[in-house]
Parts: C-alpha cells; sequence; structure tokens
C-alpha cells in the first residue's frame, strides 16, 4: 500500500509523457540523439493482460534509460482499434462499436497510468479515428495508383465462424484460422489484393541487412516468402484427359530416383477420379480433418504416370503433405501441385514410400557418398535410409552422368530437359498477395466506388475520408451490415455522374497496423499521412519492442508497405532500404501456473489446491496435482491480472519482478509469489538510503574521491564501478534486463555490508548511494524519485542534484599497500601492511619499518635483531 501511494503522489512527473529534465549528455553510442523506442499498441480489449504489461515494462525502462543519457526520446502509444472483437461486443450490446472501443481504451490507459509507463501521450492514435482511417485510404489509393491495389475473383479462405475471408498468413499450418479457430473453406469470391509479392525480392534480400533482428524471425520471414529454385518438369500420364502432369523440384538430379508422383487435394486429377471412386472420395472429404501427417496417403487406381528420363511406370497417390493452397490466393497459378517422391534422397518422401508402397521393394538411389563404403551403401542392408547429403556423385546407373557432382549433374538434367522440351528451369515463391477484402463493419472502408458505366473508380483524395455510417447497432442480418446501409451504398460516380455503388468491403486491420508508426511522428496532419520530412528524421524506429508472434504478419506487412512509403517519396533513408524498424527485440510469452487432475485431467483452480509448504495438493482428493505452466488462458485458470500484481506490491515492484523472472526473449513463468523478494530487496533500498542520508557529512555534488582510500574503501568503489559498467552495458547493448536486476542486488548488498563493517568514508557512501538511486531509475522509477527526495531532504548540498542524469562510472583503483603475514623464527606471528615496495629497500629498512610499526613492535620489542630471521608472506 505505499508503494502505491508512492506511485500516486509521484505520477506527475513520471507520467504524462513529460520528458525526463536531463541535463548530461553521454549519449549512448551507435544511437542517434533522438530516438524512437516504440512498442507494439494493442488492441483495446478492455485489459491488459501479462504479455502487455511485460512488453510495456520492458519499453519503458528503455525510454527511461536513453531519456537519462541525453536522448530526446519518442515513445508513443496508441490503439489498433478496429476489428472483431469490438463488432461482436456491438452486437450483443447494441451499441456502435466506437462506443466500446473509447471506453475500453480509457480503461486501458489507466492501467498503463498503474505501470508508470511513460509515454507521448500527446502522439496518441487510434486507427479507428476518421482523422487516422483517412490516410490508410490514402495510402490504399497510392497502391491503387500503382497497379498495387487490385480486385479479383479468386479461391479464398473462408472463415465460417466470424464469417468473412481471410490472408493466408491468417491461416495456420492446420488450416485454421489465426483468430476464430475456425477450420476455414475454400470459396470463389471477388476480392481486394494488395500486390506484396512485386517486392519479395527486397524483402527477402534486406533481411540479411537488419543485423539487429533475431535470427529466428528473420528465417520464418524467409521462410514464408519462401524463395526456392528449381525446374519444373513434365510428365505423361496414361489418361488422355492429362496428357501431362507439371512438377516442381529443387532436385532436378534425383529423377533417376522417383518411384512414385504425389499430387495435391486439389489437383484436377485427384476431382476427377474422387468422382469416379468411393474411397477416394471418402479420402478427400476426410481431409481437412486430417493432419498433414507426411503419411497419409491413397493410391489412385486407373492412372499411372511415366518417368520422362528413365521412362519407368511410377504410381500415383494423392498425398495432404503436398501443398496445393500455394497457388490458391493468386489466380495465375494453376491449380493444384505435384511432386516427384524420391525416396532414396528425401526423408519425406522415404515416410511416405514405407507407409503406402514399399512392400519390400527396395528404394532407389541415385546419388552416393564421394566417400565410398558408407555402411549406408551397402545393399545387404535390408532397411537403408534415404541419402539425403548435399554431397556426393551420381550412381553407375545414371549412364552419361554418372559420377559428376550433384549440382553439376542437376545443372546437366535441366539442360538435357530443356533441350527435350520437358523442363524448364524455375524460380517459386511460397508468398501470395495480401489479400485485405473483409466482410465486416467496423474496420477502414475501401475507397472505391463500382460504376456499370466507368468501372472501378477510386475515390477522389479530396472526398477522403470515406466514413464509416454512424449507427446505433449492427444488423445481424448476416453479410457485411454495410451493405444493409443503402445511403452508405448508393452514391454518384466521381468520374461520370450516374448512379454507382459503393464497394462495402473494409480492409484487413493488419492494413491499419502497417504504418501506424508513422504516424506517431506526425499525429495531426491533415493533409498528408505524416510529413515526409518529419518521417526522414523519425524513421527508422531504433528500438521495436513486441511479440514474436508478429513475425510474419505485422512485421512483414510493415516492411511492404514501409518500403512501398519510401518508394513514392513519402521518406529517404540514407541507406536506400526504407527498413521501419531497426533493432527488433520479440519478449517471449508470460505463462501461468497450471494445475492439473492427474486421474481426471481436469484443470483446477487455484483455489481447489492447497499447499503444505512447498508441496501442493487437491483439496478434494489429497492427490499432488500434475503442474506446468502454459499460455494464460480463462479454462486453464492460469492467468494473472497486472492490477491486482500492482495493487498488492506496487507498480515498481511488478516491473522488477517481471525483468527479473527470466531473460527477456524467453518465456516468463509468472509465480507472484516470489515477488516477496523484491519487496524484501526494495525495503534494503530505503534502510541503506535513510541511514547513509542521515550522515552529518560535508558532501556536496563534485565532490571527488580521495586518492588515499582503505582497503576496504578501494574494494568498494571498484565494485560500485564494476557494477554501474554492467548495468549501463546491459541497457545499451545485451538488453540483458534480469541481470541489470541481480546487479542492482549486488549493490544493495554492497551498502549493506559497509554499513555493517562500517569502513568506509561517509562521504564516499553517500557519493555512491546517489549513482545507484539514480540508476534504479529506469525500472523503479517511484522509489528512485522518493529516495532521492529523501537525500535532498537530508543533505541540504544536494539540493540542486540532479537525480534524472545517468551516472558515470570513474576509474577503477588500486590500494596502494599491501598486507603480509609476518613469519617470525619459522612461526607466522602476525598481520602488517605497508607499502608495496617496501622491498625494494635494504634489510635494515624492511626491520625498522616492522619494528616501528604497531603490531610488530609488540612481537619484536624484545628481541635480538640479528638472531631473528623475518619471512613476510603476501596475501
Ligand atoms: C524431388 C526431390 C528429391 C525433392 C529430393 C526434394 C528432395 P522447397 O525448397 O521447400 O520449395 N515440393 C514441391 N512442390 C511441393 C508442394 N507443393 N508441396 C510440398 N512439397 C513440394 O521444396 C521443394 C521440394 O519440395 C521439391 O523438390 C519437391 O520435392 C517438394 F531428394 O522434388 B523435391
Ligand atoms: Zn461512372
Amino acid at each position: 500500500a505505499r508503494l502505491i501511494a508512492l506511485a500516486e503522489k509521484w505520477r506527475p512527473i513520471t507520467l504524462k509523457g513529460v520528458p525526463i529534465p536531463v541535463t548530461n549528455t553521454k549519449l549512448v553510442k551507435g544511437q542517434p540523439e533522438e530516438m524512437y523506442i516504440l512498442s507494439m499498441f494493442p488492441y483495446p480489449s478492455g485489459t491488459l493482460h501479462m504479455g502487455h504489461l511485460r512488453v510495456y515494462v520492458i519499453s519503458d525502462c528503455l525510454n527511461r534509460f536513453y531519456q537519462m543519457r541525453g536522448h530526446k526520446v519518442i515513445h508513443p502509444m496508441g490503439w489498433d482499434a478496429f476489428g472483431l472483437p469490438a463488432e461482436n461486443a456491438a452486437i450483443e450490446r447494441k451499441v456502435n462499436p466506437h462506443v466500446w472501443t473509447d471506453s475500453n481504451i480509457g480503461k486501458m490507459k489507466a492501467q498503463m497510468d498503474n505501470m508508470l509507463a511513460n509515454f507521448s501521450w500527446d502522439r496518441e492514435i487510434k486507427t479507428c479515428s476518421p482523422e487516422y482511417y483517412k490516410f490508410t485510404q490514402w495510402i490504399f489509393l497510392k497502391m491503387y495508383e500503382k497497379g498495387l491495389a487490385y480486385q479479383k475473383e479468386a479461391e479464398i479462405n473462408w472463415d465460417p465462424v466470424d464469417k468473412t475471408v481471410l490472408a493466408n498468413e491468417q491461416v495456420d499450418e492446420m488450416g485454421r484460422s489465426w483468430r476464430s479457430g475456425a477450420v476455414v473453406e475454400k470459396r470463389m469470391l471477388k476480392q481486394w489484393f494488395l500486390g506484396i509479392t512485386q517486392y519479395r525480392d527486397t524483402l527477402r534480400d534486406d533481411l540479411k541487412k537488419l543485423s539487429h533482428w533475431p535470427q529466428k524471425v528473420k528465417t520464418m520471414q524467409e521462410n514464408w516468402i519462401g524463395k526456392s529454385t528449381g525446374a519444373e518438369i513434365s510428365f505423361g500420364t496414361s489418361d488422355p484427359e492429362f496428357p501431362e502432369i507439371s512438377v516442381f523440384t529443387t532436385r532436378a538430379e534425383t529423377i533417376f530416383a522417383v518411384q512414385y508422383i504425389a499430387l495435391s487435394v486439389n489437383h484436377p486429377i485427384v476431382q476427377k477420379y474422387a468422382s469416379q471412386n468411393s474411397a477416394l472420395k471418402q479420402f478427400v472429404n476426410d481431409i481437412p480433418r486430417l493432419s498433414k501427417d507426411t503419411k497419409d496417403g491413397m493410391l489412385i487406381d486407373g492412372i499411372t504416370i511415366k518417368n520422362p528420363l528413365t521412362k519407368g511406370e511410377l504410381p500415383v497417390f494423392i498425398a495432404p503433405y503436398v501443398i496445393g493452397s500455394y497457388g490458391n490466393s493468386s489466380p495465375n497459378d494453376p491449380k493444384g501441385a505435384a511432386v516427384m517422391g524420391c525416396p532414396g534422397h528425401d526423408f519425406r518422401d522415404f515416410i511416405f514410400w514405407q507407409e503406402n508402397m514399399s512392400q519390400g521393394k527396395p528404394i532407389l538411389k541415385c546419388i552416393k557418398s564421394e566417400v565410398q563404403d558408407l555402411p549406408d551403401m551397402d545393399p545387404s542392408i535390408l532397411n537403408p535410409t534415404p541419402y539425403t547429403l548435399p554431397l556426393g556423385v551420381m550412381t553407375e546407373e545414371t549412364g552419361i552422368f554418372a559420377g559428376k557432382r550433384i549440382d553439376e549433374a542437376r545443372n546437366d538434367v535441366i539442360k538435357m530437359l530443356k533441350e527435350q522440351k520437358i523442363g524448364k528451369r524455375v524460380t517459386k515463391y511460397r508468398l501470395r498477395d495480401w489479400l485485405i477484402s473483409r466482410q465486416r463493419y467496423w474496420g477502414t472502408p475501401i475507397p472505391i466506388i463500382h460504376c456499370d458505366h466507368c468501372g472501378t473508380v477510386p475515390v477522389p483524395e479530396k472526398d477522403l475520408p470515406v466514413r464509416l455510417p454512424e449507427i446505433d447497432s449492427l444488423s445481424t442480418k448476416g453479410g457485411n451490415p454495410l451493405e444493409h446501409i443503402p445511403e452508405f451504398v448508393n452514391v454518384k460516380c466521381p468520374s461520370c455522374g450516374h448512379g454507382a455503388k459503393r464497394e462495402t468491403d473494409t480492409m484487413d486491420t493488419f492494413m491499419d497496423s502497417s504504418w501506424y508508426y508513422f504516424r506517431y511522428l506526425d499525429p495531426e496532419n491533415e493533409v498528408l499521412p505524416f510529413a515526409p520530412e518529419k518521417a526522414q528524421n523519425g524513421m527508422p524506429v531504433n528500438l521495436y519492442i513486441g511479440g514474436v508472434e508478429h513475425a510474419i504478419l505485422h512485421l512483414l506487412y510493415s516492411r511492404f508497405v514501409s518500403k512501398f512509403m519510401g518508394s513514392i517519396g513519402m521518406w529517404s533513408d540514407k541507406r536506400r532500404l526504407y527498413e521501419p524498424f531497426a533493432r527488433l527485440i520479440t519478449q517471449g510469452m508470460v505463462h501461468g501456473r497450471t494445475f492439473v487432475d492427474r486421474q481426471t485431467g481436469r484443470f483446477l483452480k487455484p483455489e481447489e489446491v492447497e499447499w503444505e509448504g512447498s508441496v501442493p495438493k487437491i483439496k478434494s482428493t489429497g492427490q499432488p496435482p500434475h503442474i506446468s505452466y502454459e499460455k494464460m488462458s480463462k479454462s486453464k485458470y492460469n492467468g494473472a491480472d497486472p492490477d491486482s500484481c500492482i495493487e498488492a506490491h506496487g507498480p515498481d515492484a511488478t516491473r522488477a519482478h517481471i525483468l527479473f523472472q527470466s531473460p527477456i526473449d524467453d518465456v516468463l513463468k509468472w509465480d507472484e509469489t516470489k515477488i516477496v523478494g523484491i519487496e524484501r530487496w526494495t525495503q534494503r533500498i530505503f534502510r541503506a538510503v535513510n541511514t547513509i542520508s542521515e550522515y552529518d557529512t560535508k558532501f556536496y555534488p563534485d565532490y571527488t574521491t580521495p586518492e588515499d582510500l582503505e582497503e576496504g574503501e578501494v574494494e568498494f568503489h571498484n565494485a560500485m564501478q564494476r557494477a554501474i559498467k554492467q548495468i549501463t552495458n546491459s541497457f545499451e547493448m545485451t538488453l540483458s534486463l534480469n541481470t541489470v536486476i541481480s546487479d542492482y542486488m549486488k549493490i544493495t548488498t554492497l551498502f549493506d555490508n559497509a554499513l555493517m563493517r562500517n569502513n568506509i568514508r561517509k562521504e564516499i557512501l553517500m557519493k555512491n548511494l546517489a549513482k545507484f538511486v539514480s540508476m534504479l531509475y529506469p525500472v523503479l522509477p517511484s522509489i528512485s524519485e522518493e529516495a532521492a527526495e529523501i537525500i535532498k531532504k537530508n543533505q541540504p548540498t544536494l539540493v540542486s542534484w540532479n537525480h534524472y542524469a545517468w551516472p558515470i562510472r570513474e576509474p577503477i583503483t588500486e590500494w596502494k599497500f599491501k598486507r603480509y603475514q609476518v613469519v617470525v623464527n619459522g612461526r607466522a606471528k602476525f598481520w602488517f601492511v605497508a607499502e608495496k615496495d617496501l622491498f625494494k629497500k635494504g634489510r635494515e629498512q624492511v626491520y625498522e619499518t616492522v619494528y616501528n610499526d604497531k603490531e610488530g613492535n609488540k612481537y619484536l620489542r624484545n628481541r635480538n635483531y640479528d638472531k631473528m630471521v623475518l619471512k613476510f608472506n603476501i596475501i
């Protein structure tokens, strides 16, 4: 409760986006004076969850750190406010979605205040405001002008629950919607697309230049774009209706070892044979429920395919592992896909073969290792594994290719197929154009008018925004609510003046969030989305923090739009990359402690479990529950609420706890009981602050550390300087924020020990305490401010001390003396401190010094110098 009171008290300074008053400017090397630190903006669902809290704690700590280093920091916040939950809530409550959205924004803003997030609220935006979506439409129109926005009839992914179409990126590997989880259906519909594929090469190649992005994210994007170079080979079939089919392969040289052909479910051949064969039909119908397991497949009776090189006859399978949806959202692609199966050289094909066909048949190989005698090549081994190494030579059975290395053979095979006109070299991409049409009300209207005379006519720029009609409640009639609003639909054609119809699709909300980081730089601009010179100064975002779940969707779309903005001169980038985010930080998920009854498999509420010390048991049965940490969800009763944690422990302790529990990119296993450790630590901080600041010292802000430090002082001084270095480095470079907290704790222990041993000059303690208090500020803003106030009250000479300046490290020093153990006539007798170069002096001098030493004199007083042998052990 005390800390909350503090938070209240300090809110005026730490919040409202007021820049922290900093005077020292030792800018972080390699970072610009004006820093743009951004965390992904939330969907205004009404409550911040633990994942949000984690991102905003990270970005706020970095924001405060950079401000302390003298950077001018932009740290904005806004709302990704269009989308289905608002629309569904509006239908339920019979209000306009903006009412629900605005009230949620109010609640979440209060929660952000509670966690002491220092956002630049003067830049706040929300994507559902007409001032914002006017420019989402503007960008759409620019793309339309450049031929990048187009409408086409296409087979699309239809989400039967949310009743809208989805982009390919929004359907997971199991064929389910990213939002509703429903299995998507295929439908033919006329839809709007954005031509992201025209940017596929830069989007792919520039990944290499993003040296401050996590490799994991870059790999995911690269795989999504999915460039592969190979060959298309045409195989003749035994069915005159389909004289030949085309197969794509990256391994043309394996054509000698092809043992079957596998077709995707949507291949026209499959469709024909399924209509004649009920077992096959059953299999096809079951496929949405089958996993994309490599093992699944079924032989298609009545058709064979001929290998164009070896002339061998091949069986034909339907196999769900062949992805036919590659081509589905782009109408120019052929329907369905075919793969040549090589069990001898591909692991996936090998598994398929074993499951569906092998029946004791050997697998064929056309490549072998250059090194002889690999056990793999021994024909006596019954169940050989495929040879999948990228190195090797062609076997004797390949005729003119025998002995050639893989790459050479691949080239030559393609050349030969080309001469015979049955193959060609091709590059394929997995990436398809971005389907942005949504048949829903709560989104940015697509600024297009359909006229019977003129076709599709873009809404003139001066008529933007095309506003969503204000409505009291949403129709549940089905279909897009906008279709049922005649005032919206019926318009005059801007080109010929005849009656025309407005496009009723709205845009995918990922379009809204693909450019919001530009808008923060110029949020009030009424003429343009942002002034190009503002983007030139502010872009790219220096640190972008958010969840790895956006690795493909949001981050790929943003890169596309940002590059597009570059291409139309909306911003200029020195490196000409037009990459929006220079450094990307992906934080891990927050998982909650989950109890499961081992007997029944039921999830248990925390109240159903009781603890005997650290041993849990289920109240009703007395059995120990199974404990794990999993993604928080209502059905697992493992959620945690940021507000109640802040309420109970204060914002500072909550922030530190979040950072301390795990490195920022790891999963955070949320266990609120561990926060007591943090609370005990913050109490120790206050103990040190109160005790030391009450000392009567002659301390003043530019007090310099004296040269004649005692042994303990040297140790303390050096440990302190090392900690400053370490913590600074963690904020600047490694972003190892969990070790920042443990380094803080180490410093606190230094003070505790110094107070206990009473071996350090008060001025030295005071000086370093002041530095420590400053260093705490990024993580513990209100505790740091309160500590600073206590110090200033007790030490009047420190009234002008600017505790918002990041402390500067002093040089490490050395103690000028050494400690010796003195051995007198073979017996260790006493300890003695002397200058380091004592032994450069003669024996006389050394003995004289020892004799005059207080300790030494005690032992040596009555002895005879000449008969005495002294030995000095350095410790
Ligand atoms: C014969 C072969 C032999 C293959 C071998 C691989 C290894 P990437 O690079 O990922 O595109 N393939 C082709 N089209 C496919 C589809 N629509 N769905 C699933 N798999 C498909 O992979 C290209 C390889 O994946 C192609 O090369 C093809 O199998 C398969 F030892 O052809 B390969
Ligand atoms: Zn017209």
